[in-house]
């Protein structure tokens, strides 16, 4: 079978308090609350659209390459397109090396939330495997397959890195 693989980004800006999240606006995933990013771009590395997509979406700043750290990749897969895999490169950093406030834009409608009220029931069902590994500090990769609508999950496999 002849795969098609997109390429995303996803950061989680966060502190040892909180995390930012995004309620999507609009598109694929509307009414969830997200990290932020989007799909690569030729010409661009998984790291300029990690950072492109973070201001687009949050009006943030990285103070410096350093601090966007790659933490994980996933794969997710759709039962109904099982050609078509959506690589997801995970990526954090730290509120302190971020430069600005977050702002709403069309997009997302930007959000801290405390460690302990992150909103696992209005997010993708995936977020409550990984999530909690980043904020523990490990990296990870694995992968997902979804039902159709992608609010069931199929199957499942992540490793700890
Ligand atoms: O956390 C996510 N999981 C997410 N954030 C944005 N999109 C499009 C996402 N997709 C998934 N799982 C498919």
């Amino acid at each position: 079978m002849i795969m098609k693989k997109q390429k995303l980004t996803l950061i989680l800006v966060y502190d040892n308090e909180k995390i930012l999240l995004g309620m999507k606006k609009r598109g694929f995933g509307m009414g969830k609350w997200n990290g932020f990013g989007g799909k690569v771009e030729k010409n661009e590395n998984i790291f300029e659209a990690a950072e492109r997509e973070l201001f687009e979406e949050s009006c943030l700043k990285i103070k410096s390459k350093e601090s966007l750290i790659k933490r994980g990749i996933i794969d997710f897969r759709f039962e109904n397109k099982l050609k078509e895999i959506l690589e997801v490169n995970f990526f954090s950093i730290v509120s302190d090396n971020i430069i600005g406030e977050p702002e709403e834009t069309e997009e997302m409608l930007p959000r801290w939330f405390e460690h302990s009220e992150i909103p696992y029931k209005k997010m993708w069902v995936d977020d409550q495997y990984w999530l909690p590994l980043l904020l523990s500090g490990k990296n990870f990769e694995g992968n997902f397959l979804f039902n159709k609508d992608g609010k069931k999950v199929l199957e499942t496999e992540l490793k700890k890195l």
